[in-house]
């Protein structure tokens, strides 16, 4: 039986945003990764700052990621996993979060099926700030905030509102029909990974239907704008750089 979607693919690679379908996704293969597929979904090879990998692990899985001078924010999707450290292990299990500081290389390792989500970022140290310190947690016990006061689109803040950190990574829910209330034109740049449901995301003049696994680039000053569509909330997690004039 024929499968492939004939020569058609809701992916888009354009200058200033991306929509990367999981139709077309195709594995790379790094040193020191064991039963773990990584797809790296957005890198600077496409004209972004960050880095988006799609890591996928089999039981007894692993994978050493080098710093590098990079910082990491880690979400696990499903699954569950541990993060060997230097000075030790975070284990974490779905919806788990973890920041790790630039400088800090450590290794991944999954005892069972897993997804994780690794946005990959230069640190751009503050000159009056200390570097931000590792922490971590489980976003099912972060309350969600109503998003400009809709109660129907919530906000859930991952990492702390803490100036040494130059990255949020946010979970944002809405409920069928719910949006953002306008069409957002930003400096800090998206890294963006669609959880549950679907809806329409406008990305500059385009309206692209996205759903569950898709991955999205938003360049800065990108215009965006989201309305969740269909029977059930819609949810992404996604990244922003932040707290650092440019
Ligand atoms: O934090 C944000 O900029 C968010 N409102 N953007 C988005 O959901 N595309
Ligand atoms: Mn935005």
């Amino acid at each position: 039986m024929m499968n492939h979607p004939f020569g058609s693919t809701r992916t888009v690679v354009a200058a200033r945003h991306a929509l990367i379908a999981p139709d077309g996704h195709v594995p790379s293969a790094f040193p020191g990764w064991v039963n773990a597929t990584a797809y790296v979904m957005l890198s600077p090879a496409m004209g972004a700052d960050l880095t988006q990998i799609l890591a996928v692990f089999a039981p007894g899985g692993s994978a050493n990621m080098a710093a590098d001078g990079h910082e990491h924010a880690i979400y696990v999707e499903s699954g569950a996993c541990g993060v060997e450290l230097p000075d030790g292990m975070v284990a974490l299990t779905a919806t788990g979060f973890i920041f790790i500081p630039s400088e800090t290389s450590f290794r991944l390792r999954c005892d069972v099926d897993t997804r994780i989500t690794i946005f990959r970022k230069i640190f751009d140290p503050h000159p009056d700030l200390g570097a931000p310190p590792m922490v971590h947690g489980h976003a099912s016990g972060v309350p969600g905030e109503p998003f400009l006061g809709n109660p129907r689109a919530l906000l859930q803040t991952l990492l702390p509102i803490d100036p040494r950190y130059d990255l949020a990574m946010n979970i944002f829910t809405y409920q069928p029909g719910a949006a953002l209330p306008f069409v957002e034109t930003h400096i800090m740049e998206h890294g963006l990974l669609m959880l549950e449901g679907g809806g329409i995301y406008r990305l500059e003049d385009n309206f692209y239907p996205v759903q569950a696994g898709d991955a999205i680039w938003m360049a800065p000053y990108c215009p965006q704008w989201f309305a969740a569509i269909g029977d059930a909330p819609a949810s992404y997690l996604y990244y922003k750089d932040i707290h650092r004039i440019p």
